[in-house]
């Protein structure tokens, strides 16, 4: 890899989860979605960075058909609102890419990191990452919070999120993708397998 790993000094860096239930379609919609991040504008800053696709179990357990998770990183000049604006755009399009007709087809995009940025603000940020669990499942936040405030408790997001970026540092928690992945339980990681 040529291009310099992200820290929480770089504000450009974005990184975004893909997730989806579809496991049939998710080879076809990662490609879709790196077509977008281009057309859109997202990738101006060079060729985004996909990480490997991993199969995991749903969470919460129970929840479904294992998902199929991956990660993308892309240098980019757009803001946080801007970004999910064009994910939402690109969700919808590449949820539609399907090979299985009558198969399940939903395509989740999250922005995980924004660089160095920490929204809507440090306090806000805390408040939903320490949410405890009863709450978590009751409450959703309704603006933006980055970094995504449940990153650091997902195995399915830290070891995709491992292939490309894993010195990024997580700005509140001051801790490398590297270290809050391996502060995942070994049996949560090990559910998480590389396809
Ligand atoms: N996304 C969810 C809920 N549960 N489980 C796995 N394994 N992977 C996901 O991407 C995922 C999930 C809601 O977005
Ligand atoms: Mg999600
Ligand atoms: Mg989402």
């Amino acid at each position: 890899m040529s291009q310099a790993l992200p820290t929480a000094q770089d504000g450009n860096y974005a990184l975004i989860a893909l997730g989806s239930n579809a496991a049939t379609a998710m080879v076809t919609a990662r490609e879709a979605v790196l077509k977008g991040m281009i057309r859109s504008g997202l990738a101006l800053g060079g060729i985004p960075v996909k990480s490997e696709l991993y199969a995991t179990p749903a969470f919460p357990a129970g929840a479904g058909p294992d998902f199929v998770n991956a990660v993308i990183r892309v240098q980019t000049d757009m803001d946080a609102d801007a970004i999910m604006a064009a994910l939402h755009v690109i969700e919808a399009e590449a949820g539609r890419t399907r090979s299985v007709r009558w198969g399940q087809r939903t395509l989740d995009l999250d922005l995980i990191g924004l660089g160095g940025q920490v929204l809507p603000d440090k306090k806000t940020h805390q408040f939903w990452r320490d949410l405890p669990p009863a709450q978590q499942i009751k409450s959703t936040p309704d603006q933006l919070i980055v970094p995504h405030p449940r990153m650091q408790d997902r195995s399915f997001v830290l070891v995709p999120l491992a292939d490309v970026a894993p010195d990024w540092v997580h700005p509140v928690l001051e801790l490398t993708v590297t270290q809050m992945r391996d502060a995942r339980p070994e049996v949560e990681r090990a559910s998480v397998k590389l396809i």
